[in-house]
């Protein structure tokens, strides 16, 4: 009979999953044993790293994404990471070795105590299997809940010691389960949104990550020029679900409840895809909405309609509903919304680069599909307002605001794309919490091009003591950090741009490279 080790290797293959990320203990080295030509082995030297790769690649790819980490302590260590795959719905199958059955008891070393209860509350299932033989079939359900909607990350732990015990008779049946899902509104549901859309003097749509992550933006696009709309990217944006060079396009709305009502008013029916109502992160209240506006939220996840404070919701697989909607949608007599001002130049600094001249410069010479990831807290507008963004799956922001996530999952990005650039524009606050990232892009050659904005500072957090009046916090500046240094010390080549120019030249090299180009630019504080 197989063994379970042999079983969840076939189970993986049938899944096409084939790549995992990991850090690896002694309690994983019996799943590794004997590990499959055809399969590969992604190891990050944190497990920060292991998680933002392997969220990464499982956003852009749209596929589950294997994770195997070390016990507790390399479970704690993903945790933080574990937060943007949460809100992110980002479809994690994490793994962590657990002793040996006989040993978990007496808490001998590496005993994971409670292991299902550890990555709570940041995981849809959590599980240890009650016996070897249900090793296949937990993975089984592990990959299946990670992937059926709402999607989101999973954990499974496994005693070291069951990895060469028979899995049993039936084992390959769960070996070739397929699981469809289906959510599309029914015609009377279509309708009425259609009937609601259509009685409303000034509609506006508002579009989350979900959109992107379904790859509606077609849709979207569709009904925005039908009902002649402007479109607002829903706040604490995770993804780009709307063309940003689009006339209909707007921006992103502020993440605070008087700032996204003030934004809004003078509309009668706001129509939210794909995001939540709403991600707030700012301390602003005020009414939840416009004197006089209903709210429909379309939404493929039951909890994020279940928990919003206002509004009617619809929940169903936002491309089958927006499909769906499309044909009952007559074109609008409406004048199409007028597409953004440029933006005015600005002067850069003496050696530092103004952020919206290092995003004009990027704009001007990034492929037309370049991916970004983007983790610099302080220029998240400026970047918006500068950098087009066409396709789908073109912008990755850490869902939960956890940094560390931006050089990880930039490389895990583009492991899933290698035929588009991706380009990470990372803050130096950022970087450092996940720099050990930069031995990864050197030892898999992941030719991402990461862009490191020195301010010398935690930026956003400025703005935020501004925002709550706090003028005398400790810990707000990290300056004296070489990046250069850094990347050549993991094999990563360097480039310091201190101008238009140096930084220009800096991005057609990287973007000619067949491995990565870490590129650090001293710039101003925004
Ligand atoms: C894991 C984690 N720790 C701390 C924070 C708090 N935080 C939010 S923004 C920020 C500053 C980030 O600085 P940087 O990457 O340099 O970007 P900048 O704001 O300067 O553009 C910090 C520390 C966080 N979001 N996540
Ligand atoms: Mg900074």
């Amino acid at each position: 009979m197989p063994s379970v080790h042999a079983v969840t290797y076939s189970l993986l293959r049938r899944q096409g999953i084939t790549t995992v990320f990991g850090n690896p203990g002694s309690n994983e080295l019996p799943f590794l044993k004997g590990f499959p030509e055809d399969f590969r082995y992604v190891l990050g030297l944190h497990e920060g790293v292991v998680a933002g790769m392997a969220d990464g690649y499982a956003l852009a790819s749209g596929r589950p994404a294997f994770v195997n980490l070390h016990a507790a302590a390399g479970t704690g260590n993903a945790m933080g990471a574990l937060t943007n795959a949460w809100y992110a719905h980002s479809p994690l199958v994490i793994t962590a070795g657990q002793q040996a059955r006989s040993m978990i008891g007496v808490e001998s070393m590496l005993a994971n105590v409670e292991a299902p209860q550890l990555p709570k509350p940041l995981v849809k299932w959590s599980y240890e299997p009650a016996c070897p033989e249900d090793v296949p079939r937990a993975l089984s359900q592990a990959i299946h809940s990670a992937s059926l909607p709402p999607r989101g990350p999973v954990y499974v732990s496994i005693p070291h010691d069951d990895w060469d015990r028979d899995a049993g008779e039936d084992a390959e049946l769960v070996v070739a389960r397929e699981i469809d899902h289906a959510g599309v509104p029914s015609s009377v549901q279509i309708e009425r949104l259609a009937e609601r859309l259509d009685a409303a003097d000034n509609p506006v749509l508002v579009l989350g990550p979900e959109v992107d992550a379904r790859q509606a933006n077609g849709l979207a696009v569709a009904l925005a020029e039908r009902l002649r709309l402007p479109v607002w990217v829903a706040p604490s944006a995770s993804r780009c679900p709307f063309p940003n060079r689009h006339p209909c396009f707007r921006g992103v709305l502020p993440a605070a409840i008087a700032g996204i009502t003030a934004h809004l008013e003078g509309h009668d029916l706001i129509v939210v895809v794909g995001a939540p109502v709403f991600r707030y992160h700012q301390y602003a209240p005020g009414r939840y909405l416009p004197e006089g506006a209903r709210l429909v939220h379309v939404t493929g996840d039951a909890v994020e309609a279940a928990r919003a404070p206002m509004g009617d919701a619809l929940v169903g697989d936002v491309h089958a509903t927006l499909e769906a909607l499309l044909p009952h949608i007559a074109p609008s007599e409406r004048a199409m919304p007028e597409p953004l001002l440029k933006p005015a130049a600005v002067e850069d600094g003496e050696g530092r680069l103004a952020p919206a001249n290092v995003f004009d410069t990027l704009d001007a010479l990034a492929p037309e599909d370049a991916i970004y990831v983007k983790e610099s807290t302080s220029t998240v507008e400026l970047f918006w307002e500068r950098v087009a963004m066409r396709e789908p799956g073109s912008y990755f922001f850490p869902a939960a605001g956890g940094l560390g996530f931006g050089l990880p999952a930039a490389l895990g990005v583009q492991l899933a794309q290698p035929q588009r650039q991706v380009i990470g524009v990372i803050g130096d606050g950022s970087a450092s919490y996940a720099i050990t990232a930069l031995w990864s892009a050197a030892r898999y050659r992941i030719p991402a091009v990461l862009i490191i904005l020195r301010n010398d500072t935690y930026g956003a957090l400025r703005g935020f003591a501004r925002h709550m009046q706090v003028d005398d916090a400790p810990g707000l500046d990290v300056p004296d950090i070489d990046f250069c240094a850094l990347a050549r010390g993991y094999g990563v080549e360097a480039r310091l741009a201190d101008s238009r120019d140096a930084l220009a030249a800096a991005l057609q090299e990287g973007f000619a490279m067949d491995r990565p180009l870490l590129i650090e630019v001293p710039t101003l504080p925004s």
